[in-house]
């Protein structure tokens, strides 16, 4: 079910190349979305209905969700779900709030200053999926940051849901009212993005988009970032697993079958140097995935090429592999997994030990579970407070303090041949360059 790659020996030099990963063509998919992206662009709300009533097959009247059909579904959210995602708000909270910035300002000669001002976004539009699984819990991990780092204005985007009389899913809207938040609307795909964008007569034009998407909402965030903000494209989930014979393959094959529950495209790669561990994750992993309920995308999922179990000699070698995947998700599951957790560089969430599994992180740690895939973790960083932050620089001199720079920014504006550079500093000092 699961394809086996055999390191052992030497690692090759370019790593990457022989490592599984999924392959999205986002690019193809651009051609689909760039019209739709105009057709919103120039016709506003009535584009984005008809969108929706094509692609979604539903017609709906108006996109926003009315606060009554918010506070409903919060009032008939099973206690046991509001009671989780109430500790998952909680615990979010406690993580984001201690990512907040403070202002900085380094004196940088007497009477010179420079200050990073951080200043949140004013607008933001988050889009929560709504297809294949509805994720409550993504509308808690993109809320959370955007709240705690001071946006003023939130507005949260899903897809229609036909069952539900055209709104989003009601476990969506009981999870926007735990959180406050009273601007949904039933939109999703390219259509949403386009609608965040340009506003349209319902909604507001926003700074920055947020929150992951399917194929179509990846396009439409690569065609329209610069227009506006976006946090990352998002691919399918991967986890990546390093493990030695100490490693347990019930929880092994349980935690790589959780991620590859998410898509028939989600990655689930093992790591390991010991051949015997190896052997008995692929047994769990055929019984286990026998007795779950999405057997099917699990199934093609593992089966992909984006997923693995690579054979390393040992655990230095297999450190050098999970830095070269850069996952999404990363657990160590090895007997001296807190020393070398600590020594990993590319992962987008490393989970420590026997006893932090991503099931923990996708809903409950505190951490966020928006995080960056298809190896982008090797650059980008998750969702935090710092994703809905500026930091603004805001110089102060004096003039004894621009005197004494006067002469370098004169020459290196020469150096420029930018003399109108230089001049603004000269005119100060009645064109003479200051000693
Ligand atoms: N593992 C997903 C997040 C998620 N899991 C939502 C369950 N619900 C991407 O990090
Ligand atoms: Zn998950």
């Amino acid at each position: 079910m699961i394809s086996r790659i055999d390191l052992r020996g030497s690692l090759p030099g370019d790593l990457r190349s022989v490592l599984p990963r999924a392959e999205l063509d986002v690019a193809a998919a651009l051609e689909k979305v760039r019209p739709i992206c105009e057709d919103v662009r120039h016709r506003g709300s009535a584009a984005v209905r008809e969108y929706t009533r094509d692609l979604d097959g539903v017609e709906l009247d108006a996109l926003r969700v009315p606060a009554a059909a918010i506070a409903e579904a919060l009032a008939t959210l099973d206690p046991a779900v509001r009671d989780a995602l109430e500790e998952s708000i909680r615990r979010a909270r406690l993580v984001h709030r201690d990512q907040r910035r403070t202002d900085v300002t380094t004196q940088v000669v007497p009477g010179g200053t420079v200050t990073e001002r951080w200043i949140p976004v004013d607008r933001v539009g988050l889009y929560v999926p709504g297809g294949r699984a509805v994720y409550p819990s993504s509308v808690v991990m993109n809320v959370v940051p955007a709240q705690e780092a001071g946006v003023g204005s939130l507005a949260v985007t899903s897809p229609p849901q036909p069952e539900f009389g055209g709104r989003p899913h009601p476990a969506i809207l009981a999870a926007c009212a735990l959180l406050g938040v009273d601007e949904v609307y039933a939109a999703g795909g390219a259509q949403a993005i386009a609608m965040f964008t340009y506003g349209t007569e319902e909604c507001r034009p926003v700074n920055l988009v947020t929150g992951p998407g399917n194929i179509w909402v990846a396009a439409a965030k690569r065609h329209l970032r610069g227009v506006i903000g976006i946090d990352s494209e998002a691919g399918p989930t991967e986890i990546a697993i390093l493990a030695d014979a100490t490693a347990d393959p019930v929880h092994v094959a349980a935690d790589l079958i959780s991620q590859a529950e998410h898509d028939p495209l989600a990655a689930a790669v093992l790591v390991t140097d010991s051949v015997e561990l190896a052997a008995a994750v692929e047994r769990e992993l055929a019984a286990q995935v026998a007795r779950t309920k999405h057997a099917g995308r699990i199934t093609e999922a593992l089966a992909g090429r984006q997923s693995g179990i690579v054979l390393v000699d040992d655990l230095e070698a297999g450190l050098r592999v999970v830095d070269a995947y850069a996952a999404e998700h990363l657990e160590i599951q090895t007997a001296d997994a807190h020393e070398l957790a600590g020594r990993v560089r590319n992962a987008g969430a490393i989970f420590i030990g026997a006893h932090s599994p991503v099931s923990l992180g996708d809903y409950l740690a505190g951490s966020n579970h928006v995080l960056p895939t298809g190896g982008c973790a090797c650059h980008s960083s998750g969702l935090s407070v710092q994703s809905f932050l500026r930091g603004v620089h805001v110089v102060e001199y004096d003039e004894p303090a621009l005197a004494q720079a006067t002469a370098r920014v004169v020459a290196l504006a020469e150096a420029e041949d930018l003399p109108a550079h230089g001049a603004a500093m000269k005119a100060r000092f009645d064109w003479e360059i200051p000693e």
